[in-house]
């Protein structure tokens, strides 16, 4: 980099001024002045390696023989800076275990003692930050986000861990690009499509400010706003990045900075520099020529440059040397620079700390009592004359504190405790980029604490000054579930909404959950409701309809009786056992009525005795029937008899017709109960049908006892049809037995088509066709039986005969 590198030379003479400061404190190291050589690495590796072999051997060569070096031993290398450089010098001086102690190199793997054994720092390990870094993006709830590294070991590792971490925690990296070391617009360029490109609005650069700096150029070149940047340490206070014209862009952006100190007198001694006073000194100058822009007279020094790279493609070449003379008069209040900001003194404090932690080991190693001391036979090294284990050994012990009441300590690892503060970036009334101190990260013994002070605090250079938010899919809203799509990342997924049945209740829910049973998923597909029951109840049209038409056929009946009771001395009803007539009625009743038991909500008794009743109606209707047709092939035979004779064979006739009622009643009653003791009907929920209903239904338990029920009626019922039908040719009572055939014709009609509409129906419907398939049979029986008889009693009186009834008159029926 060909620029003059401010902060750098800050840096450099915080040390000159710590090295002073230790010089002449009369505490520590009363008796020895520290010198120091300061080499420039040029931010490259090579040059650092090339100055490091330079210091150790003290000359041109690169024999190290630091040890009868020419002027004063050598003790101690401070820095590198960056961590590349420090982890190309420290593999140098750790070969012979010779101390470095890094101020601004904070990549991780500098803490392996095992390649790195002579390095100390006194920055952080970013293994820290890379941790802070996450713990702020979950913080915010952020999810999508974009890395930017540095492609140097600061960025690189910076990032890995981050990502590592980030990445336990189900937060996903959009995109991870590198800055090129060496400029390349193109690369830049790449980087800023990917940027723009992205629907991440959170990006964490790992990078140091010189590296970044062409990026930020790019970046407000093609004007992308709206993101968020998180800063790593070495840039977050960086007036080479923190430009306010780059505040559209880059305002809000949160970093972390390392604790800061304000070292005493150090701006006096910032402003006591000058050529004058260091005539042999290439840096003062160039840092006169640099800063007023002139040209120090007779000097050869030229602009910083490494001309053994050969950069191409950004303002390649030696700076050109301005025409103007330097004067020496210059006046350095007058200008504005960072050599001279000693606001955010961060690094430079850690310079400080570490020309002391140096300091503070060598008075240790000086304060030794012989005899007390740490090495082989309790003996001390000299100050003099000292290896360089020995001065490690105090190193990797030191404890002190700093004038800010700091304590600084080196551990183990060479590493020291990590304390950052958290910082945002915004504008001040003077319209610069002021670093406001939002919270502070610390490093505990058990873990880590964050703490965000206010978050109202925080400027965010979004829209509506809200907190970004940086998501790849919004969330799923309960009803839908996560949809992993194969080949991008796992929060980019895609909701899909549940099934019919199953709900998610709450947001992104990793799958849909299926409802209990009586349950079914709402229209949102949030909750799960109780299914609608479906059965034929009493209020809806069809049940009362239907119920009232049993009620009216019942009535009917009544009126049978009725009618059978005032007209009971008449031919007509005398004709016909009365008993018999009566139980008929009756169990017309009882089947017309068993429909109540059909409608409504079924209960466990009335799916027990519905089928029961309705088959021992039947069974009533039927065996009475029977009895009847019976008799009516017996009164053919009976009718050759003389009066006593049939007398007798009238009372033994119905004798016999009892007989029959009772033992088919039995037969009957036995089954029913049969059926109900061994497998009885119960109520089912049927839900097979349809997912938002339940049908509430009768099951019949065991089909076979069903059918032998009902098959005993239907065996009576072919019985009374047969005989109806033979005697239906014979002289009779009325045609009776032809009205009795026709009404089983309509009996047998109505069940016949009843099996295959009762199969073919759902739900309530079936027990619809099941009470009609009632109502159609007894009011076939009602109206073939009994209404004939009833016009004749009621309307034709004068056909009310003995005469036409015994047969014996001619009838002239029409
Ligand atoms: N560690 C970086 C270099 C670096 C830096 C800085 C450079 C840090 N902080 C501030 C310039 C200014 C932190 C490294 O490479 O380890």
């Amino acid at each position: 980099h060909k620029k003059f590198n401010f902060r750098g030379f800050r840096w450099a003479r915080a040390m000159i001024h710590a090295i002073q400061e230790v010089n002449n404190r009369l505490d520590i190291l009363p008796n020895i002045t520290l010198g120091y050589h300061i080499y420039d690495t040029c931010f490259t590796t090579s040059k650092t390696v090339e100055g490091t072999l330079a210091y150790l051997t003290g000359q041109n060569e690169t024999m190290p023989n630091f040890r009868c070096s020419a002027g004063a031993p050598l003790v101690a290398v401070i820095g590198a800076g960056g961590s590349t450089l420090t982890i190309a010098s420290s593999r140098i001086v750790g070969l012979y275990y010779f101390p470095e102690v890094g101020y601004a190199s904070s990549c991780s793997v500098l803490s392996d003692k095992y390649q790195f054994p002579s390095f100390l720092r006194t920055i952080p390990n970013d293994n820290h930050q890379s941790l802070a870094m996450a713990e702020l993006v979950r913080h915010f709830g952020w999810v999508w986000i974009g890395t930017i590294a540095a492609d140097d070991d600061y960025g690189k590792y910076g990032i890995k861990y981050f990502k590592q971490n980030v990445e336990k925690s189900g937060i996903c990296i959009a995109f991870s690009e590198t800055i090129p070391k060496i400029f390349s617009r193109e690369k830049i360029l790449a980087v800023v499509e990917a940027i723009k490109e992205s629907t991440a609005n959170i990006i964490v650069v790992y990078s140091s400010d010189i590296d970044l700096s062409p990026l930020m150029e790019e970046i407000a070149n093609s004007n992308i706003t709206g993101k968020t940047w998180i800063a790593s340490e070495a840039w977050v206070t960086s007036a080479l990045i923190a430009k306010p014209e780059y505040f559209s862009f880059l305002g809000g952006t949160i970093g972390f900075g390392v604790r800061r100190g304000d070292i005493p007198g150090l701006k006096d001694f910032l402003l006591d520099v000058h050529p004058d006073n260091a005539a042999s000194d290439d840096l003062t100058i160039e840092f006169w020529q640099t800063a007023f822009n002139c040209t120090w007279p007779n000097s050869t020094v030229p602009y910083n440059t490494d001309f053994r790279i050969n950069v191409t493609g950004r303002e390649s070449g030696v700076h050109p040397v301005s025409d103007q003379l330097c004067t020496g008069k210059e006046k350095l209040e007058d200008i504005k620079n960072t050599y001279l900001d000693v606001s955010e003194l961060r690094i430079t404090y850690n310079v400080y700390k570490a020309v002391f932690t140096v300091a503070h080991a060598l008075n240790n190693l000086d304060t030794c009592v012989e005899g007390n001391g740490p090495f082989p036979k309790n003996s001390c090294a000299i100050i003099y004359d000292f290896e360089p284990w020995q001065l490690m050994y105090y190193l990797k012990n030191v404890k002190f504190t700093t004038f800010d009441n700091e304590l600084v300590k080196i551990d183990d690892n060479g590493d020291v405790y990590a304390s950052y503060d958290i910082i945002n970036w915004q504008l001040n009334e003077t319209g610069e980029i002021s670093f406001v101190k939002i919270g502070i990260y610390n490093d505990t013994k058990d873990g880590h604490e964050m703490k965000i002070y206010n978050n109202d605090s925080i400027f965010w250079n979004t829209p509506t000054l809200k907190p970004p938010r940086s998501v790849c899919t919004e969330n799923c809203q309960p009803g839908a579930r996560k949809g992993i799509r194969h080949g991008v990342p796992a929060c980019c997924f895609v909701c899909i909404p549940c099934a019919d049945g199953e709900i998610s209740n709450k947001t992104d829910a990793r799958e849909c959950f299926p409802c209990p049973d009586d349950y079914c998923s709402n229209t949102l597909k949030n909750e799960c409701v109780l299914k609608e029951v479906e059965f034929l109840a009493y209020d809806e049209a069809l049940g009362t309809t239907l119920v009232a038409v049993s009620l009216f056929g019942a009535c009917i009946v009544l009126s049978v009786t009725i009618v059978y009771r005032i007209h009971r001395d008449t031919a007509v009803v005398k004709a016909n056992d009365r008993g018999l007539s009566f139980l008929i009625q009756l169990s017309l009743v009882i089947t017309l009525l068993t429909s109540f038991l059909f409608v409504g909500k079924p209960k466990e008794w009335s799916c027990q005795i519905r089928q029961v009743t309705l088959a021992l109606g039947f069974s009533l209707c039927l065996s009475c029937i029977l009895g009847k047709t019976i008799a009516l092939l017996l009164t053919y035979r009976g009718s050759k008899l003389n009066a006593a004779e049939k007398h007798d064979h009238i009372s033994m006739q119905s004798f016999h017709q009892k007989l029959l009622v009772l033992i088919s009643m039995i037969i009957e009653v036995c089954i029913c109960t049969a059926y109900l003791t061994c497998i009885p009907p119960y109520v089912y929920k049927n839900m097979e049908f349809q997912n938002v209903k339940i049908i509430l239904e009768c099951n019949e338990g065991s089909i076979e006892f069903l059918c032998t029920m009902f098959g005993f009626d239907v065996f009576l019922a072919v019985l009374c049809f047969i005989t109806a039908f033979i005697a239906r040719k014979l002289p009779d009572n009325f045609n009776e037995a032809k009205f009795i055939t026709f009404g089983m014709l309509v009996f047998f009609i109505v069940w016949i088509s009843f099996v295959p509409a009762y199969l073919s129906t759902r739900g309530k419907f079936k027990v619809v066709v099941e009470i009609f398939a009632i109502l159609a049979s007894s009011f076939g029986l009602l109206g073939c039986i009994f209404l004939p008889k009833r016009y004749i009693i009621l309307l034709k009186p004068e056909r009310n005969t003995e005469e036409i009834i015994s047969g014996k008159a001619t009838t002239n029926d029409n």
